[in-house]
């Protein structure tokens, strides 16, 4: 029996290596979506389009189905599923994880500094207060409802003073986060009245994105970005 010199395990373990890898890695993200939904998967859908990421849509047109809680307990979407076939779901979560896997195009900043303290507070407060008060205006008629929204609209455009980004001087999962949350208010004539002016020019300028557009043509979203 001959034996393969080292040179000779070293080439036949690299090419298994690299058939391995073609075959595991070489799979593309699949972002999942139901078509003429509200903003969340055109978010996904958004950062993958800045990064110029390979990845294939899959429209869902039953989100009750037990297949589609296998990837989102909650029948939601989006699901953004790795190449690897792992599954994540929830649009902020997606976000973060996203920008984290391509470091190098800086949609977040390093663990640890104040710019990703500030990231981290951005996207949570648009999604669990201004998100909560752009939908409890349209929903109620309340005055309280109203004040809310005035209050929380008037943080954000406070913290946009002078700048063109909630945080640092270019584009991140903050601004996409809070941009898709503005959809809501900024595309509702009575709502987007209350907004000051500031925050309706970072919504009108962030809206016009190429890579916005594209994305909401990808997800079939309800929403005209320009
Ligand atoms: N917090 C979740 C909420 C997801 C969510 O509510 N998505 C809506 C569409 S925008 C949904 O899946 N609704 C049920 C459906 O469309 O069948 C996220 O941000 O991803």
């Amino acid at each position: 029996m001959g034996s393969s010199r080292p040179s000779d395990e070293f080439a036949n373990n690299t090419v298994a290596a690299w058939v391995v890898v073609a075959f595991l890695g070489g799979l593309e993200m699949k972002l999942y979506y139901r078509p003429k939904t509200s903003g969340r998967p055109m978010r996904a859908a958004w950062l993958l389009e800045e990064l110029g990421a390979d990845y294939e849509t899959v429209a869902i047109e039953d989100t009750d189905s037990n297949e589609h809680h296998e990837r989102s307990p909650l029948g939601r979407v989006p699901v953004l599923e790795f190449d690897d076939g792992t599954m994540l779901f929830d649009s902020t979560a997606i976000l973060f994880a996203l920008a984290d896997r391509y470091p190098e195009a800086g949609f977040l900043a390093p663990l640890g500094t104040r710019e990703r303290d500030l990231a981290y507070q951005w996207s949570l407060t648009a999604m669990t207060e201004l998100e909560k008060a752009a939908i409890g205006y349209l929903m109620r008629e309340d005055d309280d409802s109203h004040e809310l929204y005035r209050s929380v609209a008037a943080a954000f455009s406070g913290a946009l003073e002078g700048r063109k980004f909630l945080v640092g001087d270019s584009l991140t999962v903050a601004d996409i986060v809070t941009t898709g949350v503005l959809f809501v208010s900024e595309r509702s004539n009575f709502v987007s009245e209350e907004s000051p002016p500031a925050l309706q020019a970072y919504f009108a300028r962030l809206s016009a994105r190429p890579a916005l557009a594209r994305a909401a043509e990808r997800v079939e979203s309800v929403f005209q970005t320009a």
